[in-house]
């Protein structure tokens, strides 16, 4: 079988700013709430790694940028840092950060390949933190000013924008799960620090349309279908909460300017609603985007409750349902997320069916495995494993794809072994290989793979 991509696909790769740049107290720029948290509690993080090394980029971006000429990339995703450009969140610009974004977009735009930025990467500034974060419509106030001097600086070469990434995961992570800073759990906060996220973003896509900038501005989310246990009417109502409060939270605002009223409801329903002003629904509306990212790496497999809630507990959104293990389901070990390839199709299905079927590409799919060093041979890493991952996606890309789904590329996580937030460099993702000693990167078979298939505009396979 050929699998054959359209013409002009995007082939590419994903990182962000504070998980490869490295320098995370240089260079001018000032502490983000990552810094912060390792800095008190540094135990929180796989062996005790924190952000201020990453993987060199700061240092190494020529380097690097060369390697992924030599992967084939048409297209590349990064982050900027608002740390680094504007180390106190609201005032002057750092002239050093300015000069190395330059640099780094400049020379991508010398390889030929094509700068795809994002400005918020999960990395909220320590000093915006302080003020509450994204509970403080302040910091939404300030993050819009951010994207107008990003938009100013480098709009002249950056066609292709994204407000958020995975904008759902600081929500859970910080509010909910207690996997990011500030480890809060409060429902009723969460779903403030998502309703502002998604003001913030809608108050970016008004700056960058009344400032006529060349280009488009999108979003990344993490889309995770939510699949039912079973047909059983109480399954698919358990399957609707999952995918109303984790993907329709903001797939709706971004795609049709509007919440889903059935979520409304619900908050409603638990006294959780955020406090609204008159004037948001407009700006909602206003954030209508021209471009999805798409960032998928795991289904999420739910059935409704065995058992009563109790009341006294803080409310969680695991009130609604409880996951469901699938028999038989293909895992991921080292990261515990389950591998399932249709979900892509299945993504992809959904938003041609019922959302216009909207531009959009996949921004992020990977697969993060622990001590790859057991598979070096002949001094390289075979990784096999991600390269039946890859081209098992790409097959479900393709079939969305013959039946009409707008989806204009693929970006793997990630070009080369980051820094992955609490898990620091436990599980690799990279089609290159970092030696965390030596800084020494060697390309993966599967970054080989990836530069064939990039080349060809695909790959044959049974
Ligand atoms: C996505 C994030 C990335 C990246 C990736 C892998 O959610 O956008 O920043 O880290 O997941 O996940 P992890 O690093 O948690 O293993």
């Amino acid at each position: 079988m050929k699998y054959l991509f359209p013409e002009n696909f995007w082939w590419g790769s994903a990182c962000s700013a504070l998980q490869t740049e490295g320098e995370s107290q240089q260079g001018g720029k000032s502490a983000t709430t990552w810094d912060a948290w390792y800095a008190s509690q540094p135990w929180r993080f796989h062996q005790q790694i924190g952000p201020q090394e990453t993987s060199t980029f700061y240092r190494h971006w020529r380097q690097d940028i060369a390697l992924l000429k030599q992967l084939n990339h048409n297209s590349f995703r990064t982050s900027l840092s608002w740390s680094r450009l504007i180390p106190d969140g609201t005032g002057e610009v750092n002239p050093q950060a300015v000069a190395f974004y330059n640099a780094v977009i400049d020379e991508l735009l010398a390889q030929g390949i094509t700068p795809f930025i994002t400005l918020f990467h999960f990395d909220m500034p320590m000093v915006m933190q302080e003020k509450g974060g994204w509970e403080n419509r302040e910091v939404v106030q300030a993050f819009a000013r951010y994207a107008q001097v990003c938009f100013d600086l480098f709009g002249d070469r950056v066609q292709h924008w994204f407000t958020f990434n995975e904008p759902i995961v600081p929500v859970e992570g910080g509010y909910l799960y207690d996997f990011h800073y500030p480890n809060v759990v409060d429902f009723k906060r969460a779903a403030t620090v998502a309703y502002h996220t998604v003001l913030a973003h809608a108050s970016a896509v008004r700056t960058f349309r009344a400032g006529h900038y060349s280009g488009e501005i999108g979003i990344v989310l993490n889309l995770t279908p939510s699949y039912p246990r079973s047909q059983h009417p109480m399954d698919l109502q358990a399957a609707n909460y999952a995918d109303l409060l984790f993907n329709r939270s903001f797939l709706d605002p971004v795609l049709r300017g509007e919440y889903p009223p059935e979520l409304v409801a619900l908050l409603k329903e638990y006294d959780q609603l955020p406090a609204c002003q008159p004037d948001d629904i407009t700006l909602i509306g206003e954030g209508v985007i021209d471009l999805l990212g798409i960032n998928y790496y795991q289904p999420r497999r739910v059935k409704c409750r065995d058992s009563a809630v109790n009341p006294q507990a803080p409310f969680m959104p695991e009130w609604l349902f409880d996951y469901y293990e699938m028999p038989g389901r293909k895992m991921n070990p080292y990261r515990g997320w389950e591998i399932y390839e249709p979900g892509i199709y299945d993504i992809l299905t959904n938003l041609r069916e019922n959302y216009g079927n909207p531009r959009c590409f996949i921004s992020e799919n990977g697969m993060g495995v622990e001590n790859e060093q057991r598979f070096i041979e002949n001094g390289q890493i075979n990784d096999s494993y991600r390269i039946e991952f890859v081209s098992e996606h790409l097959k479900w890309l393709h079939k969305g794809i013959s039946e009409g789904c707008q989806c204009l590329g693929y970006h793997m996580w990630t070009f080369i072994d980051n820094w992955s937030w609490c898990n620091a460099y436990k599980n690799r993702y990279g089609f290159v290989q970092l030696d965390l000693e030596t800084q020494q990167r060697i390309v993966k078979k599967s970054g080989e793979w990836f530069a064939n298939t990039a080349a060809l505009n695909g790959f044959i396979q049974d």
